[in-house]
């Protein structure tokens, strides 16, 4: 059986989400709103169909990808840059590349007990955020 994502994650840590954001030059009113964020992860994985649906009370983003098939992102209401990404497997890992401006840009998701992990990656900064199930 493959690994399944789907469900509604409520966000418990989030290491590093400062140094993360400072890299995407994010202004630092939005950062000081953005820190105190509790956002909340919506996953629908159909076999290796994915939509995952972050929500806040500030700011909202959905991302709809099939693995292995490169596609436009536009980081809307996130830093605003575009680029190309893919999701791949790596084992029980779904790993995108986020190609653009930015260097080593891209973000991992994996399961841990019954906890989600991501980890969001920026040129040399490494945010880490920890969801349980809702
Ligand atoms: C959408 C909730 C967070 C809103 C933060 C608002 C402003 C901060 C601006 C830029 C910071 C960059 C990213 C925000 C961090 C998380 C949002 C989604 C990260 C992401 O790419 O999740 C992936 C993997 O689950 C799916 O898009």
């Amino acid at each position: 059986m493959p690994v399944d994502f789907s469900g509604t994650w409520n966000l418990i840590s989030n290491d590093n989400f400062e140094g993360y954001m400072v890299t995407l030059g994010i202004d630092f009113a939005t950062r000081k709103i953005a820190k105190m964020l509790k956002p909340q992860k919506v996953i629908k994985q159909d076999g290796d169909s994915f939509y995952i649906h972050t929500t806040s009370t500030f700011r909202d983003y959905s991302l709809q990808f099939k693995i292995g098939e490169e596609f436009e992102e536009d980081n809307k209401g996130l830093d605003n840059r575009k680029c190309k990404s893919v999701v791949t497997w790596e084992n029980d890992k779904l790993v995108c590349v986020q190609t653009g401006e930015k260097k080593n840009r891209g973000w991992t998701h994996w399961l841990e007990g019954d906890d989600l992990h991501l980890e969001l990656r920026c040129e040399n900064q490494v945010c880490k955020q920890v969801f349980k199930r809702a």
